[in-house]
């Protein structure tokens, strides 16, 4: 049986593969704990200062493995509730909360909680030839994975209902001009421009980047005041790490600055 999630280590970045490429890394239990188990360690491990999501094969991440939802193998309906509290949201709260950046890679189909859980990562690049398909209402569920909180936000009700009630899929380029996503690439450039963008973040200074990540979240939820209550912390926060002291002294030095992520 091979490795559900594939996790390598190098310069700072952790890359972690989704692995189930024949069903297209849909979710079964033991990739849901690779996974998890990857990300603990990326929260854990002060030498990760990046992370890098990416799917093994042709697809993204199909979701749920609805070979193990099959209602013809009988006995009582699934708690679904139960499932997502067990292995989805704790794997969306840890993406959240991870105060280092996480980059993901979206080499090809989204779908369902795959899509939700790439729109999650702080910065998503995805292929040309990728789509985000929401495609819950197709088994008649409902969008998960904190699809129906981060889609309402960044398009709006109208897009956000339109395409989880029709489950019609989503270019990559238009995920990009809605804003849902960073940059849609040319397929044979995802990879190379993925690791450049994590190597580049993972050299950054991830103090100041995990603090960042926190307030833009917490701007969702709060007023002006709480919010600038809220940058005055983090900015003293950020003003004693060394390497603020770095960044300024490179400036005055007129070199580039040596971040050692503290
Ligand atoms: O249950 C809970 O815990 C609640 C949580 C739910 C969260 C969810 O994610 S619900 C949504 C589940 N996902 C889906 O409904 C998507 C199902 N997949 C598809 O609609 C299509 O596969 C795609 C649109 C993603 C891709 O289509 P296409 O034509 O490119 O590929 P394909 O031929 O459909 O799939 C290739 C193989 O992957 C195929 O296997 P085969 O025939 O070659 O042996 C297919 O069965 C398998 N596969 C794809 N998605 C899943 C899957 N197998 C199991 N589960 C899947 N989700």
């Amino acid at each position: 049986e091979k490795t559900a999630v594939l996790e390598t280590f190098d310069s700072g970045v952790l890359t972690l593969v989704l692995n189930r490429p024949d069903k297209l890394n849909a979710f079964n239990e033991e990739m849901h704990m690779a996974l998890r188990t990857g990300l603990e360690r990326a929260r854990d491990d002060t030498d990760v200062r990046a992370v890098l999501l990416t799917g093994e094969g042709r697809g993204f991440c199909a979701g749920q493995d609805l070979g193990d939802r099959d209602p013809r193998k009988g006995g009582p309906a699934p708690d679904l509730g139960h499932t997502l509290e067990t292995f989805y949201n704790p794997t969306l709260r840890l993406l959240r909360d991870l105060p280092k950046p996480v980059i993901c890679a979206v080499n090809g189909v989204a779908a369902g909680a795959g899509a939700n859980i790439a729109l999650a990562c702080d910065i998503v690049l995805a292929a040309q030839s990728a789509k985000f398909i929401q495609a819950f209402s197709k088994i008649g569920l409902i969008p998960d994975a904190g699809g129906s909180w981060s889609l309402t936000r960044i398009l709006g009700e109208p897009r956000a209902k339109a395409l989880m009630m029709t489950a019609e899929p989503l270019t990559a380029q238009t995920a990009m001009d809605w804003g849902l996503i960073w940059r849609a690439i040319p397929d044979e450039d995802l990879m190379t421009e993925a690791q450049s963008l994590a190597l580049r973040l993972a050299a950054g200074p991830t103090v100041g980047l995990g603090l960042t990540k926190m307030l833009v979240q917490a701007a969702a939820t709060s007023d002006l005041d709480t919010q600038l209550d809220a940058e005055r912390d983090a900015q003293r926060t950020a003003g004693q790490t060394a390497d603020y002291a770095e960044g300024v002294t490179a400036f005055l030095e007129k070199r580039a600055p040596n971040f050692r992520g503290d």
